[in-house]
């Protein structure tokens, strides 16, 4: 009789049907017909959602924001190396993109999830910081080694100002509210221990997909649980790792040599003869 095979993968994201391209259940020709940018593009091949206005809004300027950091970062630094290795491009963002992780850009998922859960279980921001000291953990998204309170970071003051704009973002932001009383208390100990871009992100993200009524809780508790925010952070980045590419192509500088008086060689405490 006849069997069944069932299909290996299953994708619902992107597909041609006929002579349209089908992004997360939209037609392609829709969302150029009415301008709808590249976030709208985004919610729906991540999300296979529409997001609302202020949502893309505010996708897109993650995506801008986020592409700025100094020439010094890993990123930037693991990128020209790579570029002056004579290595191609996808080997030149491939590298600095492998840098990012807790330490560097890569703490948004973090963010999310240690904020919500705090707020989740009613601790109080200073519960919070006080439960992650005694656990010997830091905050994912608090700290900046050259941003203090003192040299405020401009990506995050843009970010406040958009979701306080309500004309914007009619919503409230419980998270980021919360998150700023665990900077207040973070500060007070350290100037350099504010909300950083990636926490502010992140925490942003969650209040919107709580808020926007566009996902069941369930659904909202998933794409945090997933660490999927971290890939706005990698998707910005990668325009200026691009970028150092390119200009490192232009300058057509030779292999890079770290200066040797730089690294200091450690005599091994035993000699194998
Ligand atoms: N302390 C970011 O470290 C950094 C603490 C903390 C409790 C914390 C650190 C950290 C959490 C992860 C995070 C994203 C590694 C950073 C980004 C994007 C970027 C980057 C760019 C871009 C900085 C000194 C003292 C120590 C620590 C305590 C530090 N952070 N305590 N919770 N979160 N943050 N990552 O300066 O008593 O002296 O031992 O891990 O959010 O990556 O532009 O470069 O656009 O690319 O090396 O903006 O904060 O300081 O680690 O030596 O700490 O503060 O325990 O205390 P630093 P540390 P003590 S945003």
């Amino acid at each position: 009789g006849l069997t069944c095979k069932e299909e290996t993968f299953m994708a619902s994201i992107c597909d041609k049907w006929s002579e349209d391209f089908v992004y997360g259940g939209a037609f392609i020709n829709n969302i150029m017909q009415y301008d709808q940018g590249v976030a709208s593009a985004l919610g729906l091949l991540w999300f296979e959602k529409s997001l609302p206005a202020y949502a893309n809004k505010f996708i897109e300027i993650c995506l801008q924001l986020t592409a700025d950091h100094d020439r010094d970062v890993s990123g930037a630094h693991n990128t020209i190396v790579c570029g002056r290795a004579g290595k191609n491009l996808i080997s030149s963002l491939t590298s600095g993109s492998l840098t990012i992780g807790d330490r560097f850009g890569g703490a948004l998922d973090g963010a999310a999830r240690q904020f919500s859960y705090a707020m989740d279980n009613g601790w109080s921001p200073m519960e919070f910081v006080h439960k992650m000291r005694i656990q010997n953990k830091h905050i994912m998204g608090i700290g900046h080694r050259a941003e203090s309170i003192n040299n405020p970071d401009k990506r995050v003051e843009i970010l406040k100002r958009f979701v306080m704009d309500k004309s914007q973002f009619t919503q409230g932001t419980p998270l980021l509210d919360f998150a700023l009383e665990v900077e207040k208390i973070m500060n007070s100990k350290n100037p350099n221990l504010i909300l950083n871009v990636d926490g502010a992100i992140g925490v942003i993200f969650v209040d919107i997909l709580r808020q926007s009524k566009l996902f069941s809780p369930a659904e909202a508790q998933e794409i945090i649980d997933s660490r999927t925010l971290n890939g706005l952070l990698i998707f910005g980045r990668s325009f200026v790792f691009v970028g150092y590419y390119l200009y490192q192509s232009r300058l057509k500088q030779g292999l890079y040599h770290h200066p040797w008086a730089d690294i200091e060689y450690v005599m091994p405490e035993q000699i194998i003869s």
